[in-house]
């Protein structure tokens, strides 16, 4: 603890010379809540039905590490205990499939926000804000792949009444807990193979959306996002919900515009695409990821396209116009394990982000130095960043280093280990 303490006041003096505020950037941080996605505690399960199996309809998680969660009780309990090792205060984004139904089956499109009380009453009591997602796989009604750009009418109508029944609830959540509800839709719909009519599906998803969001609901409690796909496994030619779809129905509809990192070209970088959505929608919905060659969804870790992604909300004073929340579901390691890697990275990635000498950077810019700008840019990465987060970690009351790695196999030991 001691030598916490040493390192930071070091670390402070040495940030001092370059014009940055330690203990202002600490306050800052602390403010930034991540959205933590339930899914990642149960491989995207749910407890629709009980022993409910992925999942269909273009996700998939990979691995079979034993202790997943298999009830609502141990997932809270799962999140709870990853919670404690995670500095900050955040918000939890929960899945339609994982409703409270008192172990009688709901069907999606009956959901009401009885089958979420419970769920709003444990964030509450833990501080949580909630966002929320309609659920539109897992289902018979998504297994041929379509769901709101169906050619049956009747199916898209079932899935209409889900979207609308989610926003309902998301809206209650919100009001409940006095903190805005981002309820995000994202849909499998597509072909494995190559479509003669890319029109038709289209057509039918702009009129199911327009259908569900037909409602105006008070932006202060609830906001609406929509979330693009470049391909799934088993929609590989065609995705009725691609970028420019959604971009156009965004724009035009002035929603959120959800950017998941691993749905776009292998090359391409959502950090990129931040400024250009902000110009035309009115806030943004991240989807924090880690795509390896592909939509993979590994943990997110402190790599370039993170601290991007970082730099540009800080950087841009956007901050309040963008959600953040992560979107990884790895089967192959401890659930819970990944929860805090992924979400401790997400938030290291924010305070080197916020540990710039914004203003000197930007004024090197303006002026045309960019030799001082590239220059500085290479000094920060061995400034002493790992002393402040280490003791933003210790004012945090959370596990400093990788003692929370010890905490975690004592968990398991006791009891995600004993689940069978
Ligand atoms: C799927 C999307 C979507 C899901 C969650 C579970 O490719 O990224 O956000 O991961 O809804
Ligand atoms: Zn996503």
């Amino acid at each position: 603890m001691k030598n916490i303490e040493q390192a930071y006041e070091i670390a402070k003096q040495r940030y001092g010379e370059l014009g940055v505020d330690t203990d202002k950037v600490m306050k800052q941080l602390k403010t930034i809540a991540i959205s933590l996605h339930c899914w990642q505690g149960d491989d995207v399960g749910g407890f629709e039905t009980a022993g409910a199996e992925l999942s269909g309809g273009g996700i998939q998680a990979t691995g079979n590490y034993p202790g997943k969660a298999r009830t609502i009780d141990e997932l809270r309990a799962d999140i709870e205990t990853a919670l404690s090792m995670i500095p900050g205060k955040h918000r939890l984004n929960l899945h339609a499939c994982y409703l409270d139904n008192g172990g009688k089956f709901v069907d999606r499109n009956e959901i009401t926000v009885e089958h979420f009380q419970s769920w709003i009453d444990w964030a509450n009591a833990n501080g949580l804000g909630m966002d929320f997602n309609p659920t539109y796989f897992s289902h018979e009604k998504a297994a041929d792949g379509f769901t709101l750009s169906h050619a049956d009418k009747g199916i898209r109508d079932f899935w209409i009444e889900h979207g609308i029944a989610c926003r309902k609830i998301g809206a209650q959540m919100g009001k409940q807990l006095g903190s805005t509800t981002v309820t995000n839709v994202w849909i499998p719909d597509g072909y494995k193979d190559i479509p003669v009519d890319r029109w038709g599906p289209r057509v039918r998803l702009v009129d199911s959306l327009d259908k569900i969001f037909a409602e105006k609901l008070d932006s202060k409690i609830h906001l609406d996002a929509v979330e693009s796909k470049l391909f799934g496994i088993g929609a590989e030619s065609y995705t009725v919900g691609s970028h420019e779809f959604y971009m156009g129905y965004a724009v035009s509809r002035q929603k959120l515009l959800c950017l998941d990192a691993g749905h776009y070209h292998p090359t391409e970088v959502i950090s990129d695409k931040i400024s250009s959505v902000l110009m035309f929608v009115p806030e943004l919905l991240l989807h924090v990821s880690r795509p390896v060659r592909w939509d993979s969804d590994h943990v997110v870790i402190l790599n370039d396209e993170l601290c991007a992604i970082a730099q540009e909300l800080i950087r841009s004073g956007k901050l309040d116009k963008v959600h953040i929340g992560l979107d990884f579901f790895d089967a192959s390691i401890n659930r819970v394990a990944a929860w805090v890697i992924g979400t401790r990275c997400m938030i290291k990635a924010l305070l080197l982000a916020l540990l710039e000498p914004a203003e000197k950077l930007r004024a090197n810019e303006q002026s045309g130095d960019y030799t001082s700008r590239l220059a500085i840019l290479e000094e920060l990465k061995t400034q002493p960043f790992g002393a402040v987060w280490d003791y933003y970690c210790l004012k945090a009351d959370v596990p400093v280093g990788k003692q929370w790695l010890d905490e975690v196999k004592k968990y398991e030991a006791d009891v995600t280990g004993k689940r069978m």
